[in-house]
């Protein structure tokens, strides 16, 4: 694999989910492969579990992880090419990526959306400058418009639990929240559940929450939330904020929290969540403390997923 910035970048997602839960089984059988490598880690954004399972997945492998919250500890970056850099920007992309080029030998970067200018996020135009000008493989810590190292643990999560013949009924479902989000995790999860392709997937959200449909591809859409979790054996929560009415909150309706009366009508259906999640408004305590969630084991699992990620590039190398 040369870059990791979507499921586009996977030649196979089944071999690359039993790459990880290899590596779930023995974390070390690899610790050599990286070796005298460094990892840099660029932050525009907060995170907790991105920023550390992909750091013990990098020691797994013996590589060195650096990270740099550039947003708060580098010079403030100018990402459009021929600026006249007279304003508040100090640094332009062009040097800082390639100069983070010259001590690593993979940069992961996260950079969220500014959710207020739809062709700018839906271009991915901050990653792609780093793409661009690092002249070494990319890993996407989440970039505007997807979550990819989220979405390959997501897989493993449900394919880890799921042994049954038939295909298991996934079902995505908006819930609210106070701040306007990014598509980013929901547009993600989709792509990957449709490049999979071993679910039955449904997207159940309010109308005028639809992803672009470059994402949400062939899934079901329910607008009607009891409807869609009808038979569910896994409900993947998350809010985001409106794609058609880019970046806004259209829709605050708190019925749309998942407590436990929603999920009666499943199949004893396990809850899942990227996290950080804001209790009570996206979902009850009653389900995340419940027996039924497995959001903690969900992100335990962050680290295989980042762990085999790294690994494929490596030897790539
Ligand atoms: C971010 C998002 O929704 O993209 C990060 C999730 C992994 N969530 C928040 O900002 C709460
Ligand atoms: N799920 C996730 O990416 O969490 P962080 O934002 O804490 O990294």
């Amino acid at each position: 694999m040369k870059q990791f910035i979507s499921v586009d970048d996977v030649p196979s997602v089944p071999r690359l989910v039993d790459i990880a839960l290899d590596y779930k089984k023995q974390p070390f059988k690899d610790k050599q492969l990286g070796e005298h490598k460094t990892l840099g880690m660029i932050f525009l954004n907060p995170s907790l579990r991105t920023r550390l399972s992909t750091q013990v997945a990098a020691k797994n492998l013996g590589m060195e992880a650096v990270v740099f919250n550039i947003d708060k500890e580098g010079w403030q970056l100018e990402m459009n090419d021929g600026a006249i850099m007279n304003g508040s920007t100090s640094e332009h992309v062009k040097e800082a990526a390639a100069v983070m080029g010259q001590y690593f030998d993979i940069m992961a970067i996260r950079t969220f959306p500014g959710l207020k200018d739809k062709e700018a996020d839906y271009t991915e135009k901050y990653i792609n400058q780093f793409i661009k000008y690092a002249g070494v493989p990319v890993v996407s810590l989440e970039s505007a418009t997807l979550h990819p190292l989220q979405s390959l643990t997501d897989v493993i999560t449900i394919k880890e639990r799921w042994n049954q013949p038939r295909k298991p009924k996934v079902v995505m479902t908006w819930a609210p929240h106070v701040k306007a989000l990014p598509q980013a995790v929901p547009n993600s999860f989709a792509q990957w559940m449709n490049g999979w392709g071993e679910v039955d997937f449904v997207i159940t959200h309010p109308e005028g929450y639809e992803l672009d449909p470059k994402f949400s591809g062939s899934a079901q859409i329910e607008y009607n939330q009891d409807k869609a979790l009808e038979g569910a054996d896994f409900v993947y929560v998350k809010n985001w904020s409106s794609y058609n009415d880019y970046g806004k909150i259209t829709c605050t309706d708190p019925s749309w929290m998942v407590d436990n009366a929603k999920l009666r009508g499943t199949n004893d259906a396990k809850i899942m969540h990227c996290l950080p999640v804001r209790r009570n408004v996206v979902i009850a305590d009653e389900v995340l403390d419940g027996p039924n969630s497995i959001v903690i084991p969900e992100a335990g699992n962050r680290v295989w997923a980042a762990q085999a990620v790294l690994s494929e590039i490596l030897k790539n190398k």
